[in-house]
């Protein structure tokens, strides 16, 4: 059988990606496309004990190291027991953020150094990639602003705007490097124009899908 699709849905705080998910959801449901929808930090029921650790407010000032390695160790998890399976069996993976939120916010937000950052991705992952990254762009001012009516923010989102501004410049330099995998959407614009452009998208995804397995 030939194995599915890792696709990810990445973007800053209060990009929409809940939002977003839902209607993503909802459109591979009409087209009965088999997929599953999980997340990360998380996606297993370990994984989601770490993302508690990782995302609970605390005193004692989380090392950016370690914060990176529990993200990984979930990582770990998450592709042994969800993500592979599935994709061995043909499935598509629809995952609320992936490796290029590691980038974006241990490597951009917190400044730990790109190359270790690789280094784990290629311990935890070996050749597993995403065929698809969904970047969701708005400005870190308007996405404090939608996100703002949140009644308990969580350790991320405690950040303030510099943070996601620099956060955000990673996940653009990844999505400019790379625009065969990368579809940046503007999402500053009404939710209906940025749904209709995922609409395209997922359909110009299947179809390379379906175009590479006509070949292969
Ligand atoms: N993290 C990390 O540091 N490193 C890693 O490797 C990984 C993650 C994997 C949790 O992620 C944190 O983990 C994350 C980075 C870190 N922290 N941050 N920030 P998460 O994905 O679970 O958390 P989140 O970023 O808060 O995502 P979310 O819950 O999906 O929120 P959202 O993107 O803001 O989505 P929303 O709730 O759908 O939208 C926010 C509001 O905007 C809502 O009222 C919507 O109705 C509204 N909205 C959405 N779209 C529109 C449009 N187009 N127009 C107007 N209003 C809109």
């Amino acid at each position: 059988m030939k194995p599915g699709l890792l696709i990810t849905l990445e973007g800053t705080e209060g990009v929409g990606k809940s939002t977003n998910l839902q209607f993503i959801r909802d459109t591979l449901s009409e087209q009965k496309i088999p997929f599953i929808c999980t997340r990360e930090p998380g996606g297993t029921p370990l994984a989601e004990t770490l993302r508690e650790l990782l995302l609970a407010p605390r005193d004692e000032p989380f090392d950016p190291l370690a914060e990176l390695l529990i993200m990984f160790a979930a990582r770990a998890q998450h592709i042994a027991h969800v993500i592979r399976p599935a994709l061995e069996r043909g499935l598509w993976v629809i995952c609320d953020r992936f490796t290029d939120a590691t980038f974006a916010y241990q490597g951009g937000g917190r400044g730990v150094p790109m190359n270790i950052i690789a280094q784990l991705e290629a311990l935890v992952q070996r050749e597993l990639r995403p065929d698809a990254v969904i970047l969701l762009d708005i400005s870190p001012q308007l996405g404090l602003e939608r996100a703002g009516q949140r009644a308990a923010p969580d350790r991320f989102e405690r950040e303030r705007c510099e943070f996601f501004e620099r956060v955000r410049s990673v996940y653009l330099e990844r999505a400019d490097a790379d625009p065969a995998r990368y579809y940046r959407v503007d999402a500053s614009r009404p939710l209906v124009d940025v749904q209709q452009e995922l609409k395209d998208i997922l359909a110009r995804i299947r179809a390379r899908h379906e175009g590479e397995e006509a070949i292969g």
